[in-house]
């Protein structure tokens, strides 16, 4: 199987809910390695700009807010089939219907406050990884 990055963010619910560790657990235990990692208070436009794929969904505005409501970690994971896997670890996004033992099952209270985003193919984690790194803040191990 291929090695791939893929793009996931620590959202302000969890951030502030104080699991970041042991969210960070959930990646390394499955294998994945964070290979770049930066804690910020997003703007509406870098928000905004990140999930410019939802900008005429109804929630659209709700979810800018939430975003920016408190700072994230955004990391890169690296490792076998990292897009997917990560996806799995994750859970469904409305935490009510992720599978037991998810990251969303376990730290999220709402489909809006859901703890965790992760890429979702391999084309959004080139996008997504390069919103908010440059090549030089990425230390493959
Ligand atoms: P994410 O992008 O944050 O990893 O979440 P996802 O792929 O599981 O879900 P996506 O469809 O990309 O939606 C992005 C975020 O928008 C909120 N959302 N609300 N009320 C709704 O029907 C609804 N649908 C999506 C969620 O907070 C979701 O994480
Ligand atoms: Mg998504």
């Amino acid at each position: 199987m291929a090695i791939e990055r893929t793009l996931s963010i620590i959202k302000p619910d969890a951030v502030a809910k104080n699991v970041i560790g042991q969210i960070y657990s959930r990646f390394e235990n499955a294998g994945l390695k964070i290979v770049a990692a930066k804690m910020l208070h997003l703007s509406k436009e870098k928000a905004g700009g990140f999930y410019a794929e939802h900008k005429e969904r109804p929630f659209f505005a709700d979810l800018v807010g939430f975003m920016t409501s408190g700072p994230v970690v955004v990391q890169v994971l690296e490792g076998e089939n990292a897009v997917a896997l990560n996806r799995e670890l994750m859970g469904a996004t409305n935490p009510k219907e992720a599978d037991a033992g998810t990251i969303r099952a376990d730290f999220a209270e709402s489909i809006d406050a859901n703890a965790v985003h992760g890429s979702d193919s391999t084309t959004s984690a080139a996008r997504e990884v390069a919103y908010f790194f440059a090549e030089d803040e990425i230390c493959p191990r």
